[in-house]
């Protein structure tokens, strides 16, 4: 059992609890347990469109904090004319529930194809398995900040602070911040309920902000303090972390300033599994994956088996219109998409299968890997290549 919240209300911070953790899946793949870090095989992450929450990736930067959900207070703070100090049955009770499908994808999501390119020490290997969707209840972020009257002239930013102890010094929290405009967003939610049910411990309980669209990092869990800003957040994780630097920079030698933070993801794309039929044999090759863009909607996916050179349309299969997904309140438009796509038997095997996605301004995946390395390893989205199983 967790041990009693030992930091539920106000100022003490405790020690972490990891034991127990719920466990995950056989097959999630951890690159760390304390902090808690992994995810699924990637196979599996395109298994159900909806993740099971045993499956669904966890990003950890310290300790997972057993918070109260009856004494756990939210602090709605900065430029507001009304602060607020909400528990989670006000939260509840004061503010109407809205429901939205959205994908979260770790700005991390894919870094090992840039480790190929050049080392990134000190940063785990995640293939593309820092990424799972699952279906958000709460209350909008906007109607909380309409409640404390936000001040319309010098507000810029929202920041969100969590409750944990990072591994950094000192220990901060975890934290960032997005633009004013996309915490009023319909989409950007308070949530306290994942897929109909609470909120896993591991995935922010009790409450956790959600922002369809940018990375991971901006959906801040176990959610503290919403702070009004006239500036981004200089939280370490938005000051520091989570900008993309150029393949340039170095950990010793680089200018956070210069850097952009991380916002929306950009368009990728992902080979999944690709079913072997009978290599060299006449029954097609069928290669399953997924697609994700933040902000835009993907267009279309293409795939290739000689490398790149020749491309035929995937098949974009539509969101199931049955189960969580269909209490979605915004038409999938911040959903991943499954994709799959049926290839001619190869006569000489293995073949390199490629796969690239467009969203709907006409963006697409970059060919390689090479010119997207940063010291951080973030945010690859080049064209996703397979080398696909060799005859038996
Ligand atoms: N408080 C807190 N919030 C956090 C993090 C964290 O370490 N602490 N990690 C962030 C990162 S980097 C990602 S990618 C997502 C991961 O969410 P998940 O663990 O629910 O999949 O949570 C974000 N929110
Ligand atoms: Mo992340």
């Amino acid at each position: 059992m967790h041990k009693p919240a030992d930091r539920s209300a106000d100022d003490s911070v405790g020690m972490a609890t990891y034991d127990p953790i719920p466990s995950k899946h056989p097959a999630f793949i951890f690159y760390e347990k304390e902090p808690y870090n992994g995810g699924p095989l990637p196979w599996l992450a395109r298994g159900a469109y909806v993740t099971p929450h045993e499956l669904f990736y966890v990003r950890c930067h310290g300790d997972v904090p057993a918070l109260d959900a009856a004494s756990h207070r939210l602090y709605v703070r900065g430029l507001v004319a009304r602060p607020l100090v909400l528990s989670l049955e006000t939260l509840r009770r004061d503010f109407p529930a809205h429901t939205v499908a959205a994908t979260l994808q770790c700005a991390g999501s894919r870094r090992d194809e840039l480790i190929r390119v050049e080392e990134i020490p000190g940063e785990s290997p995640w293939t593309g398995n820092a990424i799972s969707h699952g279906v958000w209840t709460g209350a909008r972020l906007s109607d909380v900040l309409t409640q404390a009257g936000v001040d319309p002239d010098a507000a810029r930013f929202v920041e969100f602070i969590g409750q944990d102890r990072t591994e950094k010094k000192d220990h901060p929290p975890f934290g960032g911040s997005v633009p004013l405009s996309k915490a009023l967003a319909a989409e950007t939610l308070l949530a306290y309920e994942l897929d109909g049910k609470p909120l896993p411990l591991i995935h922010g309980f009790p409450v956790r902000a959600i922002v369809p669209g940018y990375i991971g990092a901006r959906s801040v869990k176990w959610l503290r303090e919403i702070n009004v800003l006239d500036r981004p957040s200089d939280n370490l994780f938005q000051a520091e972390e989570y900008r993309l630097h150029p393949p340039t920079a170095t950990r010793a030698d680089h200018d956070s300033a210069l850097a952009p933070a991380l916002a929306e993801c950009a368009v990728n794309s992902y080979i999944c599994r690709i079913g072997r039929g009978h290599p060299g044999g006449k029954d097609p090759m069928v290669v399953e994956g997924y697609a994700f863009v933040g902000g835009h909607e993907i267009d279309r996916v293409e795939i290739s088996d000689d490398g790149g050179v020749n491309w035929t349309g995937a098949e974009l299969l539509p969101p199931p219109t049955d189960g969580p997904q269909a209490a979605d309140e915004e038409g999938g438009r911040w959903s991943w998409r499954f994709w799959r796509a049926e290839l001619p038997a190869a006569e000489n095997v293995p073949v390199q299968i490629v796969v690239r996605a467009w969203d709907t301004a006409g963006n697409v995946q970059p060919e390689r890997a090479e010119g997207l390395w940063n010291f951080k390893g973030y945010a690859n989205n080049a064209w996703h290549r397979l080398v696909s199983a060799k005859a038996d």
